[in-house]
């Protein structure tokens, strides 16, 4: 129940692990500095027109790039290329809900190559965790970066992209990381950032089920202070040479793979399951006592705490029991690795197959985990609870029940829906 985790399909782990893993391409289509990539050429090609067809993009008007390895260099590449060592950068803050390479900084201690090679600030979400778009407007006002990121890993409100355009003029780079909702906006479910910002990256393997990788989408050019921009060599020459060798080949012909699948009507209502289980179980664990960030989930995921439970105490009692979650930051936390928070996610249970009732049960079993945590802790007088979690019986017959209940739902790989 990992919000960002996924089961791809036996098609895309097939070309996943296929034979052009051998080949060494560095370049772009018809500019390699190897031979022997005219099938290469061909593989990239029909990945970047998927891309640009799944999210019914114009080519004339928008190029994607599909070589960035992971979403973290993605991230990077698009900043190497558009505002350049030392540019000023500003995205949302990491126990906001925000990623690491949106610019994660923790004071002046700077502990990613985003705040590292980047001057980032950071805005925030308010009280009721909705993104603080006032926040973002004083600081933009006051730090002036040249580039604005929206997106997250941990909000689970939809975005207002327009508005954030509106703040930040268009004089300004926008860009929106939609690694989460990549599949939810491809299908029309939630708002889409490309109306208003310049550019879109993603990661390739969360709920778009497709193979460890990212891509960007850009403009091919954009008019700053009455200048004309060519973003395509800006980004291009970020991803590569600025930050990668070889491209992978076996994932640019996966992602080909996981884009087709996309593009139907039967991923379409994948996602609209995807929101309504994640609807489902939201509502079922606020009626039990759980506190669920920002209120409501609009898409995938649920960020939520429980009275007197840390998120690493019960992401522990949870991992004896066979259930995945993680813990996570919420706003009023210090530690990523001992925050309050517990962030979990439906696009892999539905993938597997789960309905509005077996999510029912998945909340039960998760309100067992927390009720398991909070007794353990009162044995423990204020101890670590660990030395009492060994053997537990109550966590041991909680595992019998996960266990017997998913294996109903074998991992689809072998016997896909499509
Ligand atoms: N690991 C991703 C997530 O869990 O959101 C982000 O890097």
């Amino acid at each position: 129940m990992i919000a960002s985790e996924n089961y791809a399909p036996i098609a895309v782990l097939q070309a996943n692990s296929s034979v052009v893993c051998n080949k060494y391409s560095e370049g772009y289509i018809g500019r390699r500095y190897y031979g022997g990539n005219k099938y290469i050429d061909e593989i990239e090609g029909l990945c970047k027109k998927r891309a640009l067809k799944l999210y019914g993009l114009d080519e004339k008007i928008w190029d994607v790039n599909v070589q960035p390895l992971s979403g973290s260099t993605a991230n990077l590449a698009v900043y190497m290329g558009i505002v350049g060592k030392n540019g000023r950068i500003m995205g949302m803050d990491l126990s906001s809900g925000g990623h690491l390479s949106h610019g994660y900084r923790i004071k002046r201690r700077k502990i990613t190559a985003s705040s590292m090679f980047f001057r980032s600030k950071s805005y925030k979400i308010d009280e009721e965790g909705k993104i603080d778009y006032g926040d973002i407007e004083r600081k933009y006002k006051k730090h002036r970066p040249d580039l604005v990121i929206c997106g997250a890993s941990a909000y689970s409100l939809d975005i207002e992209y327009k508005r954030i355009r509106e703040i930040i003029g268009e004089d300004t780079y926008m860009m929106a990381d939609i690694s989460h909702v990549s599949g939810l906006i491809a299908s029309g479910l939630l708002k889409n950032p490309f109306e208003v910002v310049d550019i879109v990256t993603t990661t390739t393997h969360k709920i778009l089920r497709g193979p460890r990788a990212a891509m960007i989408f850009y403009r091919r050019s954009k008019m700053v202070k009455k200048e004309r921009v060519d973003m395509k060599s800006k980004i291009d020459s970020g991803v590569f040479p600025g930050l990668n060798g070889g491209p992978h080949n076996q994932k640019i012909a996966a992602l080909g793979v996981a884009l087709k699948l996309a593009n139907s009507v039967d991923y379409k209502s994948y996602g609209e399951e995807v929101i309504r289980n994640a609807k489902i179980l939201a509502d079922y664990l606020e009626e039990k006592g759980c506190k669920i960030v920002g209120g409501r989930t609009e898409n995938h995921l649920i960020l939520f705490t429980y009275p007197g439970i840390r998120g690493a105490e019960l992401e522990k009692v949870c991992d004896l029991a066979n259930i995945s979650i993680n813990k996570n930051c919420i706003k009023s936390d210090k530690s990523p690795m001992n925050p309050t928070g517990i962030r979990i996610g439906t696009p892999a249970i539905t993938t597997r197959g789960l309905n509005r009732e077996d999510v029912l049960y998945v909340g039960e079993l998760l309100m067992r985990a927390i009720k398991i945590t909070l007794n353990l802790k009162e044995r423990a007088l204020g101890k670590d609870i660990d030395y009492l979690m060994t053997n537990d019986l109550e966590i041991n017959k909680l595992k019998k029940d996960v266990v017997d209940f998913i294996y109903k739902f074998p991992i689809p790989c072998f016997n896909f829906r499509f």
